[in-house]
């Protein structure tokens, strides 16, 4: 019985303790199976919530001053995940990552136990050429010919390296000189439906928020390529410098697809850099089906595309890929010389730690890669189709309900659908401010109402004129349709009133 044991009756304390730590460790996995069980259990609650005021209460926090034997901290395990939301769970809908992808879950916690830093071949040979292998493979569905590949902690992060990739292109000086070496304002442009972290971007490159042009977007999110040119000469004609222009493939509340050609034309008359932010919608190039979606993909110089959203590899996953090679190397390269000696006994070009601005690089790889290889090209085109195929069910049932629900995008490009609930006492009331405002009213007390049944989860927020409405993002392999009847009966019982 190990209850009473400490840390140091385990390795690397006691070289002895080697059937001790593997009960310790059998135990944890247990811990862990229990949860992956009890997350696909639709009997079992999404998440028991609690105010934070109560969880400090159930939960222990404090740092112990003295060490706390084996059963504590196996009790502290199962606490924290029996608080925990159960972001697998079929009817967890909430954020664009979704899901448990269990062969990902294995490839996770050998990650872990393999404790490794991404920044030399030197010490993780094997998880570098999976790297590499992989992000290949990525750039030829994605089109381009060769180029480079790097996997960053998340997709703000990599549209950040796309822009500063962007940057040195047009002044290679500026890693040196800084400011001094720019000839003028820089300015990006991208859709008023973006992801914030382009606005992150400009902040913390120096440009300001002020110099992201927000171009308009037609009434389904995309962005609008005339204006996109009016507002590129707008900013010429102002001595400004436009240097980096970036379309969204899959905008995050209405799942927009910008037009890629015609912006990659505009890109290409204006000698800009074209940045695709694919983070969300990526996957749909793993299908046949879905691919035209992003038609004119290879014509851009840069493309984010998150594993962990479409995909369900977990959390985190994401990459950003180059159409020309060496770039991201020349734009981030720092030398340091305790890491990235040029005389070891290998070919140092593996090396890929001095490509990105960050030291320390997580291990992403092998639970993306493993997922791949379990499914295969093959199968990862059917996990589309499915997300696809429920997504047209849900749309579907969202019409035949249409007391009950309204519709924003009745035809999405992608698994989010935006509707509003309407409740009882505003199905006959006339359109107009006052309804308008209540709509908006409801939409959080249902959610609140669903976050206490702990029976659904789905997220809302508000949008250009648009009060609070739901956004149902479908990303998980566990959804069948049963769920979706299932959340259309719920949301009416818990919002009927
Ligand atoms: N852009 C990060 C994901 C946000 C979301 O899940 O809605």
């Amino acid at each position: 019985n190990i209850d009473k044991l400490l840390y140091t009756d385990l390795l690397p304390f006691d070289i002895t303790g080697g059937p001790e730590t593997r009960e310790f460790l059998n135990r944890v996995a247990d811990i862990s199976t229990d949860f992956v069980e009890k997350t696909f259990d639709r009997g079992c609650k999404i998440l028991d919530f609690h105010q934070p005021e109560q969880l400090k209460e159930v939960l222990d926090l404090e740092i112990p001053a003295d060490p706390l034997p084996l059963d504590q901290l196996l009790h502290d395990c199962r606490d924290a995940l029996k608080y925990q939301v159960k972001t697998g769970h079929p009817r967890f809908m909430n954020q664009l990552s979704c899901g448990l992808e269990v062969i990902s879950l294995g490839g996770e916690w050998l990650t872990a136990a393999a404790n490794i830093n991404m920044f030399t071949y030197e010490i993780a040979p094997v998880f570098i050429l999976m790297e590499q292998a992989t992000m290949r493979h990525m750039r030829k569905v994605i089109g381009y010919k060769n180029g480079d590949s790097i996997m960053a902690p998340g997709g703000s992060v990599s549209n950040l390296y796309a822009a500063l990739a962007a940057r040195h292109k047009m002044f290679p000086e500026y890693k040196e000189k800084g400011l001094l070496a720019l000839k003028g304002q820089l300015v990006m442009f991208t859709s008023v439906h973006s992801h914030y972290s382009l606005k992150g971007a400009a902040a913390s490159m120096g440009l300001g928020t002020d110099n992201l042009v927000l171009v308009p977007v037609d009434d389904k999110g995309r962005m609008i390529p005339a204006e996109l040119d009016r507002l590129i000469e707008e900013q010429k004609s102002k001595g400004n410098l436009p240097f980096f222009v970036c379309a969204t493939a899959g905008t995050t509340v209405m799942g927009a697809f910008d037009p890629l050609n015609p912006i990659a034309d505009i890109c290409e008359k204006h000698k800009l850099w074209f940045h695709v932010d694919a983070a969300w919608g990526g996957g749909v190039l793993l299908s046949r089906n879905t691919k035209h979606k992003m038609a004119g993909v290879e014509r851009s110089n840069s493309l984010t595309w998150n594993p962990h959203k479409l995909m369900g590899v977990l959390l985190q996953c994401s990459t950003v890929h180059f159409q020309e090679d060496g770039l991201l190397i020349s734009c981030n390269q720092m030398c340091a010389d305790y890491l990235f000696q040029q005389d070891k006994p290998y070919d140092v070009t593996y090396d890929t730690g001095d490509k990105v601005i960050q030291c320390g690089r997580h291990n992403d790889i092998f639970k993306f890669w493993l997922l791949w290889r379990s499914k295969g090209d093959s199968g990862f085109e059917k996990h589309i189709d499915h997300l696809f195929d429920m997504t047209a069910y849900l749309v579907e049932k969202l019409k035949t309900n249409n007391d009950k629900f309204e519709l924003l995008n009745d035809e999405p490009e992608l698994t989010n659908v935006c509707f509003w609930y309407v409740p009882y006492r505003l199905r006959t009331m006339k359109p107009g401010p006052e309804r308008h405002k209540l709509l908006g009213e409801v939409q959080p007390i249902l959610k609140g109402r669903m976050m206490t049944a702990g029976s659904l989860m789905i997220g809302y927020q508000p949008l250009d004129h648009h009060p609070n409405f739901f956004r149902n993002i479908i990303s998980s392999q566990a959804v069948c349709r049963d769920d979706i009847d299932f959340m259309i009966v719920e949301m009416d019982r818990l919002g009927y009133d």
